[in-house]
């Protein structure tokens, strides 16, 4: 007989070997919920979501208007800094790289850092260049249903690894806000609410840089 223990411990052997389980991380079948404070409300016709700072012009878009964005699906292994890591994720929603491409956003040369901002003011931050890989998504969707609340709806960020693609800088869960309202560009590095509480502010998962020192 098989029992769900036995199938999490075989699942994680099988990612060991196959280079995917970072260090001091263990497999999970679960998806733990993790945040500071409470879970916002959402309403379709107040929210908004604005880009500003090194942009050519700021953006304000409506939440029906951020369904209009091109979209895609990206399936990645995320690596939580409380050492829970969940494989082969589904999440489909919109790539910053794809509305710089489409013509969606324009940023000044000056844009170096990205600062998400998300409800009850948190923040987290990472450089441009990690925003624009194909690892890196606002997601509205999660295994093709829209988020749950108390996983982001109606929008998060989320970054992870993407198998084979070993030229991805790969952090930890938290640089993806839950409930975001917004991308600041900026030309300096602003760190947010966990890097300001002594989390890495680089939060390489394969460096494991859990906490600053
Ligand atoms: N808005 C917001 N986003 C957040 C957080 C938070 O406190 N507030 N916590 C982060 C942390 S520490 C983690 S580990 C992940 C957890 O995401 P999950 O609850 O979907 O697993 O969300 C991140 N995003
Ligand atoms: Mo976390």
């Amino acid at each position: 007989m098989s029992h769900a223990w036995q199938k999490r411990a075989e699942d994680e052997a099988r990612m060991r070997r196959e280079g995917r389980l970072p260090p001091g991380q263990s497999l999970t079948h679960k998806f733990p919920v993790l945040h500071y404070g409470p879970i916002p409300p959402f309403d379709p016709a107040t929210w908004d979501f604005r880009i500003w700072g090194e942009v050519e012009e700021p953006v304000r878009w409506t939440w029906e208007a951020f369904q209009q964005l091109p979209r895609r699906r990206v399936v990645l292994d995320i690596h939580c800094v409380t050492r829970w890591s969940k494989f082969d994720t589904v999440w489909e929603g919109v790539a910053v790289r794809d509305l710089i491409e489409h013509g969606y956003l324009r940023l000044k040369p000056s844009a170096r850092y990205v600062i998400q901002h998300a409800e009850y003011g948190y923040t987290t931050n990472l450089p441009l260049d990690v925003v624009l890989q194909d690892n890196f998504l606002l997601a509205t969707h999660y295994n093709g249903r829209p988020l749950t609340p108390e996983h982001g709806y109606p929008l998060r960020a989320v970054i992870g690894a993407i198998p084979g693609r070993e030229d991805l800088k790969v952090v930890y869960f938290w640089k993806g806000a839950k409930w975001l309202r917004g991308l600041e560009f900026s030309s300096v590095d602003k760190p947010g609410f966990w890097e300001q509480a002594g989390y890495h502010n680089e939060a390489d998962v394969w460096r494991e840089q859990r906490v600053a020192r």
